[in-house]
């Protein structure tokens, strides 16, 4: 028993010690963010790679565009033969693992949007990761045709 205060201590001084880490270095890279927009509607769909760099799993818990006065993060499947959409509340990218965001699967939902991006231009995301981490990402826009 007498052992088992400085063991304690030794787990709460390692647990600070991941927090200092996670809050300088990033431990979710995004990479291939881009944005296609249909012409006339006012949705848009973001895909991107995330890659968990860390020991421990990342959860996106939310996203936020200065496009969007709605994002939200979206799985698309098929449902008896048909297309349907639902809402990820939590999006676990394991550790050392990445996750693709990607057509017909999960995607950034961007709902409510501020005006019709052009081709080629950069649309700023924001991902909310649980415990209080911020990833900023730039979201190319892509022709409608783009997979
Ligand atoms: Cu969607």
């Amino acid at each position: 028993m007498k052992s088992r205060a400085p063991l304690c201590s030794g787990f709460i001084f390692l647990l600070g010690f991941a927090a200092l880490l996670s809050a300088q270095s990033p431990v979710l890279i995004v990479e291939d963010a881009w944005v296609r927009v249909t012409p006339g509607a006012d949705v848009a769909a973001a895909y991107m790679t995330l890659r968990n760099l860390s020991q421990q799993a990342v959860a996106v818990i939310g996203v936020q565009s200065a496009l969007a006065g709605h994002a939200m993060i979206h799985e698309s499947k098929i449902q008896g033969g048909r297309s349907t959409m639902r809402p990820v509340e939590r999006l676990v990218v394991p550790a050392g693992a990445s996750v693709q965001l990607a057509p017909g699967a999960l995607h950034v939902m961007l709902h409510m949007l501020t005006h019709t991006p052009a081709v080629g231009e950069s649309v700023p995301l924001v991902l909310h990761l649980e415990g209080g981490g911020t990833v900023a990402v730039t979201a190319r826009v892509r022709p409608l045709a783009a997979d």
